[in-house]
């Protein structure tokens, strides 16, 4: 494990823990509108994944995916301000929490349907395949969408074409208060994918490295030209599905157990152990990554409401042809 690389995913975890409690507090206090699903808990998939992805990968998410943005390289004053629906966010205010968006970044979304991630990323791995590009689209996903429609859809097709995606489920064992085995007939989604024929694997979704290195076998796998993967990742999360839900349907045994196994805790003990980081290091990055959420509340405060309706949302479609839209 080089040293730099896990330094990296204790400051990203940092971050997005701090990011997420800020926009708890935040919507608190009025100043984010609209559902608003949180990710504490889940936090070692987004970077796990994220981190063993390339550049010129595309990258298509759910609504649960402020993390996967930030970790993505999309400023924490962007997303902020998105939630804020303000002009400085990265979908100049018009999408809020659930449709994060950066096409320089390849990042296509933050989407509200469940299930819709699948045709997206398919699409996206259509286009990659007819242009024999070399990058892969990363698809993800909750236990919850695996019973739509286009889950079925876009796998057989995927498999059919041998297009480059990897389908990345995000399972935290719940579709908001139903646990996964009372939703699914079959729980553990990664054997789901024998049915087309996809190569799949199941990883510990708190444990950050197992993550990293799951993905970049996947993604070889995939940029290799085989087809796709889907890898199944068990997380688990620690606030309710939405700021409108307690979360009471868990039991406080259940929550203290998963509790313990904190990707935040775990890892940073990992890193001292390891002698990636130091104690007064891994210090300094809590108080780095802090300082780096309250400029983003500070950027999305100042940032002013979104005025040009008119020219954002309609394009005439020649210019869309063109590219210049
Ligand atoms: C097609 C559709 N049906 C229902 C909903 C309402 N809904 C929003 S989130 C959700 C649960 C999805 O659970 P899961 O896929 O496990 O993702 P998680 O929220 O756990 O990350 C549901 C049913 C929706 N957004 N779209
Ligand atoms: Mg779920």
């Amino acid at each position: 494990m080089q040293r730099d690389l896990a330094r990296q995913f204790l400051y990203d975890i940092e971050l997005a823990r701090r990011f997420e409690q800020a926009a708890a507090e935040q919507y608190a206090q009025g100043n984010i509108a609209g559902f608003l699903h949180l990710y504490p808990g889940e936090e070692a998939v987004a970077v796990g994944t994220l981190r063993a992805a390339d550049v010129g990968d595309y990258v298509v998410s759910t609504y649960r995916e402020h993390v996967h943005a930030l970790v993505r390289g999309i400023p924490a004053g962007a997303v902020m301000a998105e939630l804020f629906g303000r002009s400085g966010g990265c979908s100049g205010g018009y999408g809020g929490s659930m449709h994060l968006f950066d096409r320089e970044r390849r990042f296509l979304g933050g989407y509200a349907i469940v299930g819709e991630t699948f045709p997206v990323a398919t699409g996206v791995a259509y286009w990659l395949r007819m242009n024999e590009a070399s990058d892969v689209a990363l698809c993800y996903f909750g236990d919850g969408a695996v019973n739509q429609g286009t889950f079925h859809e876009s796998l057989n097709m995927a498999a059919l074409w041998k297009l480059p995606v990897l389908f990345i489920c995000e399972n935290n064992h719940y579709q908001i208060g139903t646990e996964i085995h009372r939703h699914s007939a079959l729980a553990e989604v990664y054997q789901r994918a024998c049915a087309y024929g996809i190569d799949s694997r199941r990883v510990d979704g708190m444990d950050v490295l197992a993550v990293y290195e799951e993905t970049r076998e996947a993604l070889h796998y995939v940029r290799d030209g085989h087809g796709p993967c889907l890898l199944e990742c068990e997380t688990y999360r620690y606030r309710g599905h939405s700021m409108a839900d307690a979360g009471a349907y868990r039991s406080a045994l259940e929550v203290a157990e998963l509790r313990a196994r904190d990707p935040l805790l775990t890892f940073t003990q990992r890193a001292l152990e390891a002698g990636w980081v130091t104690q007064e290091e891994a210090d300094e990055m809590g108080a780095r990554a802090g300082r780096e959420v309250e400029a983003a509340v500070a950027f999305a405060e100042q940032s002013p409401p979104p005025t040009q309706l008119d020219k954002d949302v309609y394009v005439r479609p020649l210019d869309l042809y063109r590219g210049d839209a």
